[in-house]
């Protein structure tokens, strides 16, 4: 009885419940006091009751109302903060998508720097095992995209031990892998009927390869500058038209010719 008029007297009835159950703590002031400090107490409190006034009562209004359930302050982010970090995010994610996409450029021309490396290791040891390249002619021919034929299962076929003619004791010289969808092939062997056997590059195009059929010990360069000499003295290339899919002539390091791999440099 004695608490609940104290409620009465200091004006409790402006305080929430939690702040009311712990007011005869806060309210010890005696009453001139209370008279003295009347007009913060209203800035306060908002209460118009004058004599309501609790000693130190903004610090602790304030953490009550961080701890009271469904107050302003508990809500979680506001709109504007949730719109910096959704635009600290995206920031991010500009900065960060090229550099991945590098890495993946990369990686690609790393993978077919090595393919065409084993193509001209897998025509040598062809040529070491039967004495002549893997190809029907006499000429120096390209094959594959630019060349004659314009696909490199011709080649790949003997080189893989498929193709008794050219590979009687079918020695398998070369193994890419499959490709994994055979709809896109890319970084190795099509399987579909109407790629059946061809080498593709990880941009989804036929190596290309250029073989020393008229057996001068060399070959022409495909590229007229910053790739070697004219005549490259080796007896096979190979070269990936790289992403675009385009080049293998001129300037290799200008035009569509600046991004493809070649086995020679
Ligand atoms: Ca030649
Ligand atoms: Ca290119």
């Amino acid at each position: 009885m004695i608490g609940a008029a104290r409620f009465s007297v200091w004006g409790a009835h402006c305080l929430p419940a939690r702040v009311r159950a712990s007011s005869r703590v806060l309210c010890g002031a005696s009453p001139q006091s209370r008279s003295g400090n009347a007009q913060r107490h209203l800035e306060v409190c908002g209460c118009a009751d004058a004599g309501h006034e609790l000693r130190g009562e903004a610090p602790r209004r304030a953490r009550e109302a961080r701890a009271l359930p469904g107050s302003s302050a508990a809500r979680g982010f506001t709109l504007i903060e949730l719109l910096v970090v959704i635009t600290v995010i995206a920031i991010l994610m500009a900065l960060l998508f090229p550099a991945f996409k590098g890495v993946q450029d990369q990686a690609k021309r790393t993978q077919a720097k090595n393919d065409v490396t084993q193509i001209v290791t897998a025509v040598n040891a062809f040529y070491t095992e039967y004495g002549k390249y893997p190809l029907s002619g006499t000429t120096e021919t390209t094959i594959g995209p630019g060349g004659t034929p314009a696909t490199n299962e011709t080649l790949l076929n003997p080189l893989r031990g498929l193709e008794p003619t050219l590979n009687p004791k079918q020695i398998v010289f070369i193994s890419p892998p499959d490709v994994k969808d055979k709809n896109n092939p890319r970084s190795g062997i099509g399987t579909d009927a109407g790629n059946l056997g061809r080498y593709f590059d990880p941009w989804g195009n036929n190596y290309v390869v250029r073989i020393d059929g008229d057996y001068d010990s060399q070959v022409a360069n495909p590229y007229t500058s910053n790739a070697g000499s004219a005549q490259l003295r080796t007896g096979v290339i190979a070269w990936s038209l790289g992403k675009d899919g385009l080049g293998g002539s001129i300037d290799k390091n200008a035009g569509n010719s600046d991004d493809d791999v070649i086995s020679w440099q």
